[in-house]
């Protein structure tokens, strides 16, 4: 009998270890982003096209622009992605990573904008998609931060 009860409270026990992480709130929040602030972003400055071609093996860059409301200078990222738009709000953060940033005045302003740079084999765009959403988090004056901020893109094979 005193087996039987051992037994039984180990099989109890195996099971509640291994359904825990099937509910485990703290994981499901984990996968999602964050409400993000919204920022103006200009894919490739200096062009008003925005044409990407997939089968470049090439960089994109996307400047997050210095605006009355958001100083990109003091924005530090952890981690930047483009996505299509039209993933952009169902899929949450998904795309290309960003391969590497930098501070330059890309809409020459005389204000320093923040530019992200992905590879164009990495991105999620068809000949299809009409626009481009970058998501990035890191923090802001100390305090973290998601931006979010959608251009217009043409889409070449
Ligand atoms: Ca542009
Ligand atoms: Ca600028």
């Amino acid at each position: 009998m005193r087996a039987f009860l051992l037994r039984v409270s180990t099989l109890v026990l195996l099971l509640s270890a291994l359904s825990f992480p099937a509910w485990s709130p703290a994981r499901a929040d984990e996968m999602t982003c964050p409400e993000p602030t919204p920022v103006t972003i200009d894919i490739k400055p200096g062009s008003n096209q925005n044409r990407i071609k997939l089968s470049s093996f090439g960089v994109v860059p996307v400047a997050v622009l210095t605006t009355p409301d958001f100083d990109a200078s003091q924005f530090s990222p952890e981690m930047a992605h483009l996505t299509d738009a039209a993933n952009a709000m169902t899929t949450g953060c998904t795309g290309a990573m960003a391969v590497r940033w930098v501070l330059e005045d890309a809409n020459k302003d005389g204000k320093l904008d923040l530019v992200f740079y992905f590879y164009t084999q990495d991105l999620d765009l068809t000949p299809s998609s009409t626009a481009a959403t970058l998501m990035a988090h890191g923090s802001y004056g100390g305090t973290t931060l998601h931006i979010m901020g959608t251009d217009s893109v043409m889409v070449v094979p």
